[in-house]
């Protein structure tokens, strides 16, 4: 069945067509769910032209107001979570329960965004015996949102709501794989009665020529982008004539340590969430699993079993657990890292090949895999593998499990599980990760800021820093 999206370039208040457009598949199926309009250069700088002639109104705006258009989105999202949830699995391909999380979680953004921007609004400070220092915040102006498929609500509500709520007006492009699911979020938005100009949205099969006219503007004050690194950093050199405002979140490389005194039934469900939800296709899933010696059998058996526990298919499909990977490039990354591991002696524990379903299923579909006797030096311990491959590493001391966890290049996400709070404190505070799950595989909420360290990115979303990151600060001293 494909979706007849219609026009979806919203530019100016108006849904636009395009004068070309491009087809969307279901990853599972590779059949066609819709086709959006492939926006161009020409489309994206109409898109800042109104932004600019947006923004002064719309930072006039009180926050009450601002935050008002967002709950009521929010509320719209709830309200229409059961045809959400399929159109986002129907491009996408995650189960339709993880789908349904995710959009949750992406109404508590909004409510939550609503609510903080009440309070972004600088320091007073007692600086000078005859006058106070002011720090006041202004809107950074208008900005871009970049965002990908592996998060297609998620990533572009967080960014939207974190913006719109800071007074800044916003323009999305939402990841080519996954554009029906981000014009359905961006349409509620826009039926709250914003302002034109607010919240613009284009799709696009043409992400560099699109990025690129915005870029070359120096009116476009902000990106905030979410994908991978070497997109990431093109972005901060085509800046380099313009110095603008850019939050980047990158790839990542979690490490996860279980330590001996670790819960080991709760160590594993958690190692398990964390690792294999949306197929393993996140930036903060368990990419390395360094267990202590001491207790590495009998967490393995119990991970084992869960993972046994695990559904792959068709994300629609009640009791699936796996869906699809994004796409057959993403499948061969996999393949690719697996082939290393065994050819340098890792072992195959479980899963290790393509999973095969029924024939209307051609999409990149593989099988939840644990490989043990895993090497520092192999592709899947030096890169995301960005699918559901779970390494599992033995270690002897703290401080060798958080030298190696922190030998790579990302830092994003890391994750700890033991009982001894010094042991989880001394880590915590040696790791170089941006956010850390002590005990906790699920370590992202709205007001705690999100992001990375190193190649992982910089700024943050979420958290007073997620509205900061769309604000600029100025310093006023006062003589009295
Ligand atoms: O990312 P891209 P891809 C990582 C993950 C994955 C790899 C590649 O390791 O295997 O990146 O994924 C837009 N100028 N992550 O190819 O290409 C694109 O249209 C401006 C981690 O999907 O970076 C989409 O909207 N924009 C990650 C967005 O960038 C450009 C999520 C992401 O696509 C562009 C996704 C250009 N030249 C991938 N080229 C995370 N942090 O969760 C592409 N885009």
């Amino acid at each position: 069945m494909s979706v007849d999206t219609g026009a979806t370039l919203l530019i100016d208040g108006q849904w636009r067509q395009g004068s070309a457009s491009f087809e969307v598949v279901d990853p599972a199926t590779l059949e066609p769910v819709g086709r959006v309009a492939d926006g161009t250069a020409e489309d994206a700088r109409a898109a800042l032209d109104a932004a600019c002639a947006a923004f002064d109104a719309w930072r006039a705006v009180t926050v009450e107001e601002r935050g008002g258009y967002l709950r009521r989105a929010a509320a719209e999202i709830r309200a229409k979570l059961d045809t959400l949830a399929p159109l986002l699995t129907s491009e996408n391909g995650k189960p339709l329960a993880e789908a349904r999380g995710e959009l949750l979680g992406s109404a508590r953004m909004l409510e939550w965004s609503a609510e903080e921007a009440r309070r972004a609004g600088g320091r007073v400070l007692p600086s000078a015996p005859n006058g106070p220092g002011l720090v006041v915040t202004a809107p950074v102006g208008p900005a871009l949102a970049i965002t990908p498929w592996n998060f297609p609500a998620s990533m572009l509500i967080r960014k939207i709501g974190l913006a719109l709520a800071a007074g800044a007006p916003l323009i999305v492009k939402p990841a080519e794989q996954t554009p029906l699911i981000a014009t359905e979020l961006v349409r509620i938005l826009h039926d709250t009665g914003l302002p034109a100009g607010v919240l613009q949205s284009i799709t696009t099969s043409r992400p560099a020529e699109v990025a690129g006219a915005l870029l070359a503007d120096p009116r476009l004050r902000k990106v905030s982008f979410t994908g991978s690194t070497e997109v990431g950093l093109s972005l901060l050199r085509n800046t380099t004539t313009h110095l603008r405002r850019t939050s980047l979140e990158l790839g990542g490389h979690s490490p996860a340590i279980v330590f001996a005194d670790a819960d080991l039934p709760a160590a594993a469900a958690g190692v398990v969430a964390a690792k294999f939800a949306n197929a393993g296709q996140s930036c903060i899933a368990i990419n390395r699993l360094f267990v202590h010696r001491s207790v590495h059998d009998e967490l393995l058996a119990l991970i084992t079993a869960k993972v046994a526990d695990l559904r792959v298919g068709r994300g629609t499909t009640e009791g699936t657990t796996i869906g699809p990977l994004i796409d057959h490039t993403a499948l061969a990354k996999v393949e690719r890292h697996v082939e290393d591991a065994v050819a340098g002696g890792a072992e195959i524990h479980t899963g290790g090949k393509r999973w095969s379903g029924p024939a209307e299923l051609k999409g990149a579909f593989y099988e939840p895999t644990v490989l043990t006797g895993v090497h520092d030096d192999m592709l899947v311990s030096r890169e995301e593998t960005f699918g559901p491959v779970l390494p599992v590493y033995v270690f002897d001391t703290d401080s060798e499990a958080v030298g190696r966890a922190n030998a790579t290049d990302y830092g994003l996400a890391a994750y700890l599980f033991g009982k001894d709070l010094t042991r989880l404190w001394t880590a915590m505070d040696h790791l170089h990760f941006g956010v850390i799950g002590l005990n906790d595989p699920t370590p992202v909420r709205p007001e705690l800021p999100f992001g990375g360290m190193h190649n992982s990115g910089q700024e943050r979303e979420g958290g007073a820093e997620g509205i900061e990151a769309f604000q600029e600060t100025k310093s006023v001293a006062i003589k009295l």
